[in-house]
């Protein structure tokens, strides 16, 4: 019987979340990355083999790399982004050579993952991250002020804005330029307001097709390399899974994601199945993309948004919301027999609950919330593969 590999996302020795808290959680396995190395640079096995002794000593595993950042430069291919390609592949060996063969990058302009609210209460008075639209365009218009950008949404979405900008105090201003830019965890750039619309700029002129061009050029030298050392790339989608800043997206969907797996056929070309990323979207069949692509998934994220008419979304508990999670854990299941392998799996954030409420967390990272969406999911887990014997 194949099941999932149980882990949760440690983001180093600063973390409040410790091993000691991850092993009790039931997890064998830690997804951990460098942040400390700059992006760009060459990750060093001296470096790669000290976190992993840290990982070990508290008796887990160093599963999954998440994630190798990609350097903006090779986004856009200026600069030195041939050098930063050739950085890239060294970290690919140096990691196979101390042993980790799953690695995570995204491929999002500017931004990873994106948020307006990260403390959002819900009914039951757990905190949630959330994505309001009329926040985010009051941000992208009325603070940000970039060019062009009303030509980005409809009259009554730029009416809305105005209106939940002229509710907002000074203060609240900031919190959600903050959220916006700063940087959430996990993320490898913050940035000032000029900061962030100099980094907009440089994609001027590089639509989707263009911005798909990179990414399929970047593979094509990157995944020989994988293939060769025996490590899988996983590609992880955007968050949230449509254009925003009038940034391209160029892994939003299913036929984003067969377009790369056309283009570059190499065995290591895989995705990180994050639900919670691709659930935005109602036009995504989880439960289908999971059967689409059964042999390149080697990672999964599970989570839940719950979205509503207007554009929003909040993180909702892992069985709940939008996603079809029994569906989707059940089609997982199916392929890791098939395939006979154990794929690692995190639950993907979790709502501040209990005494995190009162802790300085991590957003989305907080142990309690975690812990009890891999509780509900493990359980959901065995109960399929028990009923499907
Ligand atoms: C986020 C991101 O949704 C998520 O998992 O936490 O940090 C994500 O891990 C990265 O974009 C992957 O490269
Ligand atoms: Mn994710």
């Amino acid at each position: 019987m194949y099941q999932f590999e149980q882990t949760m996302r440690w983001f180093g020795p600063s973390d409040p979340v410790s091993l000691a808290d991850i092993r009790q959680a039931g997890c064998t396995g830690v997804v951990s990355a460098l942040h400390h190395v700059p992006n760009g640079t060459v990750w060093t096995k001296e470096e790669i083999l000290k976190r992993k002794q840290v990982i070990e000593e508290a008796g887990l595993t160093w599963s999954v790399v998440e994630s190798v950042p990609v350097h903006e430069d090779i986004k856009t291919q200026k600069g030195s982004y041939k050098q930063y390609i050739a950085n890239y592949c060294e970290s690919i060996r140096n990691l196979a050579a101390c042993g980790i063969y799953v690695v995570t990058y995204n491929f999002m302009p500017v931004l990873d993952w994106t948020r307006t609210d990260l403390a959002y209460t819900v009914e039951d008075g757990s905190k949630a991250l959330r994505f309001e639209k009329a926040a985010m365009v009051a941000f992208d218009v009325y603070m940000l002020k970039r060019p062009g950008a009303e030509k980005n949404y409809t009259a009554a979405e730029l009416a809305k804005a105005r209106e939940r900008l002229a509710a907002m105090s000074e203060d609240e201003k900031k919190l959600l330029q903050r959220n916006i830019i700063a940087g959430l965890p996990g993320s490898e750039e913050s940035f000032t307001l000029q900061q962030f619309q100099a980094a907009l700029d440089t994609y001027a002129g590089i639509d989707a097709k263009k911005l798909q061009q990179h990414l399929i050029e970047f593979l094509q030298a990157v995944a020989p390399v994988a293939d060769e050392v025996g490590v899988k790339l996983v590609v992880h989608p955007d968050d949230p899974p449509y254009a925003i800043f009038g940034l391209p997206r160029v892994v939003s969907t299913a036929q984003h994601v067969q377009q790369l797996f056309d283009a570059v056929p190499n065995a290591s070309n895989g995705l990180c199945f994050c639900t919670g990323s691709f659930g935005v979207r109602a036009d995504n069949d989880l439960p289908a993309m999971v059967l689409q692509f059964g042999n390149r998934i080697n990672f999964i994220h599970l989570r839940s948004t719950q979205r509503d008419a207007d554009g929003n979304f909040y993180e909702a508990n892992h069985l709940e919301g939008d996603v079809d999670m029994y569906s989707v854990v059940k089609n997982l299941v199916t392929v890791m027999q098939q395939r006979k392998v154990n794929l690692a799996m995190r639950p993907d954030h979790g709502h501040q609950m209990l005494d995190d409420l009162h802790k300085k967390t991590n957003p989305g990272y907080s142990a309690i919330g975690r812990l009890r969406g891999l509780a509900e999911l493990r359980g959901l887990e065995m109960g399929i593969n028990r009923s499907m014997k």
